[in-house]
C-alpha cells in the first residue's frame, strides 16, 4: 500500500513557461467509478493511453492510497513503476496502454475544498480546476490531454442526487441501501472540468430552445428552502445562452445544463463541463434575503460560468500560463453582457472601480506579474486580479479598435479554427488577426509584461491657428525581473467639448484621419506622439480615455474646474464618474479645495437624478480609504487618510446640507418599473440617509428605523442598519438583534450582519474577536471568514493594527486547512512596504515570523514573494 501524501516544500518548485513540453500520451477514453462510503471513498479508473512523443508514461496523483495498478490487464509490480507524493511514472510503458487503478481518498475530512470533499452533511461535490483532478485519482491532471468521461457514481440512499458531467445513461440500485448512476460526457474535455455530485438537493427545472433546435434541460439544485431564490439564476442563465447566440454566434452543445449551489466553496463558482459548481452566494438572489449588488452577481457569475463553454471548455488553454485566455476573455464577455442589464456606464464604472482597487496596486506592489506569468510555483496563486481583470482589459482595447463587426470576425475564425483544442494566447491574437483583418500582435506585449503604464498626454490649444494639439507619452515603472520592458499598444478614446456651451464639437474628419484616429479612438503605440486638430475655432475641454479605453494610469493637466465641467457635461457617464474621482482625489491626496466639487454635484445631479438614479449614485462615490491607501507608496500613515476622508465626508454632508433630505424624503425606488432603475433609487436613498446622519440630523435615526421596518428589500434594510449601526445610534442593537433573528437560518444575510459589525468605523479588536467566537463563525466555510476579515479590512486603520495579527493567523490556521484561502487573505498585507515607520518594520517582523511556520506552496509563495520588495 502506498500513500502519496502532502508534498514537502522542496528548495526550488519554480516552474516555467519556456520548459513547456507537449505530454508524451494522451488518454483517448476514461471510465471512472466512483463509491462513496461513509468513512471513505473507492475511485476506480480505467485509461484508454496512446502515446505521442517518447517519454515515460506520467500519471499525476496527489493524498492517493493506491490499492492496485494493472496495464493492459497486467498488475504492475512495485519495480515496474515510481511512485511519490505528486505522480506515478511508469518507465517503458507500452505505445498503447490500457492503465487501470484503485485508489482509496477521504472526501469526508478533505478541509482544502479541492478535488472531492463533503461540503456539508448530505453533500459531496468536486473542485478540479486546477490540478485537483489529481487529489481523486491518478491522472496526466493537465489541460492540454483531453478526454471523453464516463462516469459512475455509487453512494447510500440517503444521497438521492448522484450527478456528473454529460448524460445519464443508466441508473440502478446495488442491494438495499445503495444507488448508482451512469453518465456520459460525449465532449473531449481536460481533468480540470470533471465534476461530480452526491447530495441530497431539491431542484429548480426549466428548458431552453437553442438557436439550433436543440431542447436543453436546465436545472438549478439547492437546498429545498432556497429553491425560490434560484429564479433569478435561472432567468440570467436563459439569458446568457441567448445573448451569445446573438452576440457571439455560440449555441449550447449538449441536452443539459445543471448548477450546483453549496456555501462550501473558495471562489465564486466553477464552469465544469454541463454541471457547474456555484458557491452559494454566486447564485442565490432574491431581493429580501440579498443586495442589489449581489443580485447583479448573480447574473454576472451566471453568465460567466456559461461563456466559459465556449472560451475555456470547448476551446481550453494548453497550460495554466494561458489562464488569461480563458478568463480574460470570458470576464471581457460577461462584462458586456452585464452592460446590457443595467446602465452600461454604471457597469463600466464598477468594472473598473474593481480593476482601480485590486489590480492597480497588485500591478505596483510585489505580486505584480503579466496576465500571462512565465513562471509560477503554485498556479492557485496566479487566479488574480492581473489575469481576470487586466486580462479582460486587453481584450476589451483589442474589440474598442477593431469594432463590432471586425471583432466578431475575429472571434468567428477563433471559434473555427481552435474548436476542440488546448491553445495559447498566441493562437487567439492570431485568430483575431486574421479574421479582422487588423495586425493585433503588438498586443501580445501586453499579456507578457507587467505593471501599469503611465501615459501623459498635455493639451494646448492655439486660438490663433485654430489648432488643438495633444501630445501623449507613455512609460512603465522599472522591474528588476522585465528589463526590457516595450511600449503597448494603448487606444484612446476622446472628444473635445465647446468650453462655453458644454456640447461636443464635431471635428474635422479629414483632419482626424490624418492623425489616425477613427470612431473617436486614437491608437497610441509609441513611446511618444503629437496628433493636431484643425479647424478647432473654440478653447476646447479634451476627454480623455472615454469609457477608460485602456487601463492606464492618465496624467492630464486638467484644472479643477475643466473636470467639474467634464463631471457635468460628458456624455460618457463613465467619464462623469472619473471626473469625479480625480477631483475627490485631489481633494483627498492633494489638499485641493471641496467646493468645486460641490458645485459641479449641485449642477449635475438635479437632471442626472431623473434619468440615470444610478448613475448619480456613483458620482457620490468617495473613493475608499484603502484605495486611497493604495495610491501611496510610501509613508502611508492610514490614521491620516481616515481623518481625510471623514473631514471631506462631513463637509459634504453640510455643503449638500437640506439638498440630501429632500431628495431623500422624495425618492421612492417602488415607484420605478425597471429594477435597475430602483437600485438606483434605492442606492441613492441609502447615500443620502448616511449623509443627513453625518449631518447630525437626529431625524436620520427615524427616517433609518422606518427605512428598516418598512420594507422588504436587503438592501434597503441593509442600508438602514449600517446607518445606525455605524452610528451608534439609540436602535443599534435592536435592529442588529432584529436583523438576526429574522435570517438566523440564511447564511448570505448573516454573513451581511457580520460584516457590517466588523466595518464598525470604530470596531476594535474586541468587536472582531467577538465575532469570530460567536456560534455562527465558522472557519471551515470561507464566504463566513470573507465576511468578517472583509469588513475588518474596511478599516485600513484597523487592517495594519491588530488586523495583521488577524490575518497571520489566519493564513498560519488555513496554511494546512484550505491553503488556497489562507494564500488569499494574507494578500491583504501585500502593501505592508508603503507603511510609515516604524509601523513598517512591526509589520515585517510579523510576516518575516510567519516564514518558518508554514509550509503550503500557496501560503509560502505568496509569503516570500510579498517579503521581496
Ligand atoms: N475557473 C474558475 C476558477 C477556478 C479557481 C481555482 N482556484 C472560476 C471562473 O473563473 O469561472
Ligand atoms: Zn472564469
Amino acid at each position: 500500500m502506498n500513500i502519496a501524501a502532502n508534498p514537502v516544500i522542496e528548495a526550488d518548485q519554480t516552474i516555467y513557461l519556456k520548459d513547456y513540453q507537449k505530454p508524451s500520451y494522451l488518454v483517448d477514453s476514461i471510465h471512472l467509478d466512483i463509491q462513496v462510503f461513509a468513512e471513505y471513498t473507492q475511485v476506480n479508473s480505467k485509461l484508454v493511453m496512446q502515446r505521442q512523443t517518447a517519454g515515460d508514461l506520467v500519471l499525476l496523483g496527489r493524498d492517493l492510497e493506491l490499492k492496485s495498478i494493472h496495464v493492459n490487464s497486467q498488475p504492475l509490480l512495485e519495480n515496474q513503476y515510481h511512485l511519490d507524493t505528486e505522480q506515478l511514472i511508469i518507465p517503458n510503458a507500452p505505445d498503447i496502454a490500457v492503465v487501470e487503478t484503485s485508489v482509496i481518498i477521504h472526501p469526508e475530512s478533505n478541509t482544502q475544498l479541492e478535488g472531492l470533499y463533503q461540503a456539508a452533511g448530505d453533500l459531496f461535490v468536486t473542485q478540479n480546476e486546477p490540478e485537483g483532478f489529481r487529489k481523486i485519482t491518478f491522472y496526466p491532471d493537465r489541460p492540454d490531454v483531453l478526454s471523453v468521461f464516463t462516469t459512475r457514481v455509487e453512494a447510500d440512499k440517503k444521497f438521492p442526487v448522484l450527478l456528473a458531467n454529460g448524460n445519464l445513461i443508466e441508473k440502478g440500485e446495488v442491494g438495499e441501501n445503495r444507488h448508482y448512476a451512469i453518465w456520459q460526457d460525449p465532449t473531449k474535455k481536460p481533468a480540470y472540468l470533471f465534476a461530480c455530485v452526491i447530495g441530497d438537493l431539491a431542484v429548480l427545472k426549466d428548458h431552453y430552445v437553442t438557436s439550433e433546435g436543440r431542447n436543453v434541460a436546465l436545472e438549478i439544485y439547492a437546498e429545498e428552502k432556497d429553491i425560490p431564490k434560484c429564479h433569478i439564476a435561472m432567468e440570467a442563465l436563459k439569458h446568457s445562452m441567448r445573448w451569445d447566440e446573438e452576440h457571439y454566434g455560440r449555441p449550447y452543445d449538449l441536452d443539459n445544463y445543471m448548477i450546483v449551489a453549496t456555501s462550501a466553496f473558495n471562489m465564486g463558482a466553477m464552469e465544469n463541463k454541463g454541471l457547474n459548481i456555484f458557491n452559494t452566494s454566486c447564485v442565490l438572489a432574491d431581493e429580501e434575503y440579498t443586495t442589489d449588488a449581489a443580485i447583479m452577481r448573480v447574473q454576472s457569475v451566471i453568465a460567466h460560468e456559461y461563456f466559459h463553454n465556449w472560451t475555456g471548455n470547448r476551446i481550453t488553454c494548453r497550460d495554466w500560463f494561458q489562464l488569461c485566455l480563458k478568463e480574460g476573455l470570458t470576464v471581457f464577455r460577461d462584462q458586456s453582457f452585464s452592460e446590457d442589464l443595467q446602465s452600461a456606464a454604471v457597469q463600466r464604472i464598477d468594472d473598473v472601480a474593481v480593476l482601480k482597487a485590486h489590480q492597480f496596486p497588485e500591478d505596483s506592489g510585489p505580486l505584480s506579474h503579466p496576465p500571462r506569468p512565465d513562471h509560477f510555483v503554485e498556479i492557485n496563486n496566479f487566479y488574480t486580479a492581473t489575469v481576470y481583470e487586466k486580462g479582460a482589459e486587453i481584450n476589451r482595447m483589442m474589440a474598442t479598435l477593431l469594432g463590432k463587426e471586425k471583432f466578431r470576425k475575429g472571434t468567428d475564425e477563433y471559434f473555427k479554427r481552435h474548436d476542440g483544442q488546448a491553445v495559447t494566447v498566441e493562437d487567439w491574437v492570431e485568430a483575431l488577426t486574421a479574421g479582422s483583418g487588423v495586425d493585433l500582435s503588438a498586443f501580445l506585449t501586453w499579456y507578457n509584461q507587467p505593471g501599469t503604464p503611465k501615459l501623459e498626454a498635455k493639451g494646448v490649444y492655439d486660438a490663433a491657428h485654430q489648432t488643438y494639439t495633444l501630445s501623449f507619452k507613455q512609460s512603465l515603472k522599472a522591474h528588476p525581473k522585465y528589463p526590457n520592458l516595450k511600449a503597448v499598444p494603448i487606444p484612446v478614446a476622446l472628444a473635445l467639448f465647446n468650453a462655453e456651451t458644454g456640447e461636443q464639437l464635431v471635428l474635422n474628419s479629414e483632419a482626424l484621419f490624418e492623425n489616425g484616429v477613427k470612431d473617436g479612438v486614437y491608437l497610441f503605440d509609441q513611446d511618444q506622439a503629437t496628433i493636431q486638430f484643425k479647424d478647432v475655432k473654440v478653447q476646447p475641454i479634451v476627454s480623455l480615455l472615454r469609457n477608460f479605453s485602456a487601463p492606464v494610469n492618465l496624467e492630464f493637466n486638467y484644472s479643477d474646474a475643466d473636470l467639474a465641467f467634464l463631471l457635468q457635461f460628458e456624455t460618457n457617464g463613465f467619464n462623469q464618474w472619473q471626473a469625479a474621482q480625480t477631483l475627490l482625489e485631489r481633494i483627498l491626496l492633494n489638499n485641493h479645495d471641496a467646493e468645486v466639487y460641490v458645485q459641479a454635484m449641485k449642477d449635475t445631479l438635479p437632471v442626472l437624478i431623473e434619468k440615470d438614479p444610478l448613475l448619480a449614485s456613483r458620482l457620490f462615490d468617495v473613493p475608499s480609504e484603502g484605495y486611497l491607501g493604495s495610491r501611496i507608496d510610501a509613508d502611508y500613515n492610514p490614521a491620516v487618510i481616515q481623518e481625510k476622508r471623514n473631514a471631506l465626508l462631513s463637509t459634504l454632508a453640510n455643503e449638500l446640507g437640506s439638498f440630501c433630505k429632500e431628495t431623500y424624503l422624495a425618492l421612492d425606488p417602488d415607484s420605478q418599473k425597471e429594477f435597475s432603475q430602483a437600485m438606483g433609487v434605492r442606492a441613492l436613498k441609502n447615500i443620502l440617509l448616511a449623509m443627513i446622519a453625518r449631518q447630525g440630523d437626529r431625524s436620520a435615526f427615524e427616517l433609518a428605523e422606518a427605512q428598516y421596518n418598512h420594507t422588504c428589500n436587503m438592501s434597503e434594510r441593509l442600508g438602514a442598519l449600517r446607518v445606525l449601526v455605524w452610528n451608534d445610534a439609540p436602535q443599534a442593537s435592536a435592529v442588529l438583534n432584529d436583523f438576526y433573528n429574522r435570517f438566523k437560518d440564511e447564511a448570505l444575510s448573516i454573513d451581511q450582519w457580520f460584516m457590517v459589525q466588523a466595518a464598525h468605523p470604530k470596531a476594535t479588536a474586541e468587536t472582531i474577536k467577538a465575532l469570530t467566537e460567536h456560534s455562527d463563525y465558522d472557519l471551515g466555510t470561507p464566504n463566513r471568514i470573507r465576511s468578517v476579515s472583509g469588513g475588518l479590512n474596511a478599516n485600513p486603520v484597523n487592517t495594519w493594527s491588530f488586523g495583521v495579527q488577524h490575518f497571520i493567523e489566519l493564513a498560519k490556521y488555513l496554511d494546512e486547512k484550505n491553503p488556497i484561502v489562507g494564500s488569499r487573505l494574507l494578500q491583504v498585507l501585500s502593501r505592508w512596504y508603503t507603511l510609515a515607520e516604524p509601523q513598517r518594520s512591526q509589520v515585517k517582523v510579523e510576516l518575516e515570523a510567519l516564514k518558518p511556520l508554514v509550509k503550503s506552496k500557496n501560503v509560502s509563495e505568496t509569503l516570500s514573494s510579498m517579503l521581496n520588495v
